[in-house]
């Protein structure tokens, strides 16, 4: 405990604020006096509006329809929120763990770690369940997981869920390596962006130094809490 005590003090209390913890530590005092995050739109035909971290760690909704060629688009929120999230394919059998390529199937989408952007998917498979997750250190395991047009019977979402929150603080850090665009069953149209329709005050959008520091951020708080754990 006190060796944990020393390792957090290393970091300063913004990067602390990136790391966010259990809640309800995304609420942290030292993060600046901010706007609001933004929520996402109403949806549109067509076009499902999906926040994702709204004061808590979950995307919402994080179990819904979409039939082929629906957009589905991830709102982040804003960088003085002070917390990176992603939005990551995975499979059922590993909620926590990226979908990677095998010789039966092409690799999973992923945002990347991001804050103050939007990503969108569109669904390109609507008869195949597409389930999702949170890659910063933790989330997961915390239950920031979801599902698009799961099954109501044998791997559910629940069961998908209770999959996540069972693997909790052993979850094994990912790597970040940036947007993936092509994924299964739903693929990405571009990058995570802020200049789409409805983009965030140009306040809040970080300048792309400011995200690659906090990245590395992330990075050495996930090593450093596993290093803590062990
Ligand atoms: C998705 O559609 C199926 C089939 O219509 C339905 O049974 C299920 O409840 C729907 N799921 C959600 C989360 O609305
Ligand atoms: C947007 O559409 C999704 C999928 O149908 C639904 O789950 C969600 O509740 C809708 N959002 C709002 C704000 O109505
Ligand atoms: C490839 O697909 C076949 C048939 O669906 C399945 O039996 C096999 O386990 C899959 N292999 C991999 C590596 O996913
Ligand atoms: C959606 O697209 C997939 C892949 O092409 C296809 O198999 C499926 O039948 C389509 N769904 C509907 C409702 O047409
Ligand atoms: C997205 O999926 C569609 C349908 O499978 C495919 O034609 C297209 O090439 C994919 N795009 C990307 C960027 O992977
Ligand atoms: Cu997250």
């Amino acid at each position: 405990m006190l060796f944990a005590t020393g390792v957090t003090l290393l970091f300063s209390s913004f990067a602390l604020a990136q790391y966010g913890g259990p809640p309800p530590a995304q609420t942290t005092t030292t993060a600046p006096a901010a706007a609001a995050v933004p929520s996402a739109p109403a949806n549109t035909t067509g076009h499902v509006n999906i926040n994702v971290a709204p004061g808590s760690f979950t995307y919402s909704p994080n179990n819904f329809n979409a039939t082929n060629g629906t957009q589905v688009t991830f709102w982040f929120p804003a960088i003085n929120q002070g917390i990176m999230h992603s939005v990551t394919q995975g499979s059922f059998a590993n909620p926590c763990t990226y979908l990677a390529a095998t010789s039966n199937s092409s690799a999973g989408f992923d945002s990347g770690l991001t804050n103050s952007d939007q990503f969108t998917i569109t669904i390109t498979d609507d008869t195949k369940p597409i389930w999702f997750h949170c890659k910063f250190p933790l989330h997961c395991g915390l239950g920031m997981v979801g599902a698009i047009n799961a099954p109501t019977s044998g791997n559910t979402f629940d069961s998908f869920m209770a999959a996540a929150v069972k693997i909790g603080s052993s979850e094994v850090t990912e790597n970040d390596n940036g947007a993936v665009l092509s994924g299964v069953n739903a693929n990405a149209t571009a990058a995570p962006s802020a200049t789409g329709s409805g983009a965030l005050p140009a306040a809040t959008q970080p300048s792309s130094a400011l995200k690659t520091g906090v990245n590395v951020g992330a990075a050495l708080l996930g090593a450093a809490f596993v290093l803590v754990l062990a």
